[in-house]
């Protein structure tokens, strides 16, 4: 007890420095610990509010680089999903509308014949099809939202050997013609489009409603390239203002997938044109304006099989807007033309 006490008394100050050595070192950890903790809210909170550093380009998603080499592991890891099935290559279609209501419901009702439209042609044809209402990226809503689907379904469909986009707003009117795939061999892009009008970079040289992408490196490289100009607010309405000085007869309005897809292919031409097939000897598109008053016409001379202007394979109602309120023709007309490519078909 002595010597403990006496000791204690010897050693005071000791204790002394040490406890206050003691308390700071605690300090000092509370304070790493507040640090750290305010680091981790700010970080939050900028994720939270969307502060962005625009420096960073914006990504579809972690960067992929050996895609080929891993969808050919997995094509021989899974024999029984093969991506050609008796010679033909394996085709999903990809389609979509917005996860709501649409503002009236005479647009509900077109939506469904577009998509009963689609349903007929994919079951008779073998291809598989894919009806996508959820938001899967918020930065790319409205007509950008096919960029991250696609991608998604390329890397969650090895055995897809061509995703097919096509628009809600567009139907099949030959139920007999078939894609040409094997005039594709060595392309990864066949979209409707003119080269004419590409070489003046005409914001209509192409139409992205109705394209087929490859499930290769290539393709996920240029979904990449082609959404930088898709995050909406500043960047969709700066990129808007570039592609209409560049782009000739583009109205003045935010950045769309079309015209940035002519404006990323012209401006790198090298890059990426000897992978894109412009198609214009079927209607992988056709716009709706100027066929759908020739149907009768069509009847009398011609029958289904063409794809062309004898018997047009897709009749797109580009400008309709059959889903929202507004719209670029008479909203009558719209409908009245819908319901007669339907019947057509
Ligand atoms: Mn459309």
């Amino acid at each position: 007890m002595a010597q403990e006490a006496g000791s204690s008394s010897s050693n005071g100050c000791f204790t002394c420095i040490a406890r206050v050595f003691q308390i700071k070192k605690t300090f000092y950890a509370l304070l790493n610990i507040t640090i750290l903790c305010g680091c981790l809210t700010i970080l939050l909170l900028r994720g939270t509010i969307g502060i962005r550093n625009p420096s960073f380009t914006y990504t579809l998603g972690p960067k992929i680089s050996n895609w080929d080499q891993e969808r050919s592991n997995w094509l021989n890891k899974n024999p029984e999903f093969p991506n050609y099935v008796n010679g033909k290559a394996r085709v999903l279609l990809v389609t979509g509308s917005p996860p709501g209501p649409c503002d009236a419901p005479i647009g509900d009702h077109y939506l469904l014949k577009f998509i009963k439209n689609k349903i007929d042609y994919c079951r008779i044809h073998g291809i598989d099809i894919m009806y996508n209402m959820a938001i899967l990226d918020e930065e790319l809503a409205g007509y950008w939202a096919k960029l991250p689907l696609i991608r998604r379904l390329m890397l969650s469909h090895p055995e897809v050997e061509w995703i097919w986009w096509l628009d809600s707003d567009a139907m099949f009117t030959d139920m007999i013609f078939e894609i040409p795939l094997f005039k594709y061999n060595n392309s990864n892009l066949v979209v409707h489009g003119y080269l004419e009008l590409f070489n003046q970079k005409s914001w209509i040289a192409l139409n992205t409603g109705s394209f087929l992408l490859r499930n290769c490196q290539w393709s996920l490289d240029l979904l990449d390239a082609w959404a930088q100009m898709g995050p909406k607010g500043p960047i969709r309405d700066e990129a808007g203002k570039v592609l209409t000085a560049k782009l000739k007869g583009r109205p003045a309005f935010e950045a769309d997938d079309q015209s940035a897809l002519i404006y990323l292919l012209s401006s790198k031409k090298g890059q990426w044109m000897d992978k894109v097939f412009l198609e214009n000897s079927y209607y992988l598109h056709g716009y709706w304006v100027g066929l759908v008053d020739r149907y009768e016409k069509m009847m009398e001379k011609f029958h289904p099989g063409f794809g062309d202007e004898r018997w047009p394979f897709v009749t797109h109602f580009v400008g309709c807007k059959p889903c929202g309120s507004y719209a670029d023709y008479a909203i009558e007309k719209c409908f009245r033309s819908m319901e007669r490519a339907f019947n057509f078909t």
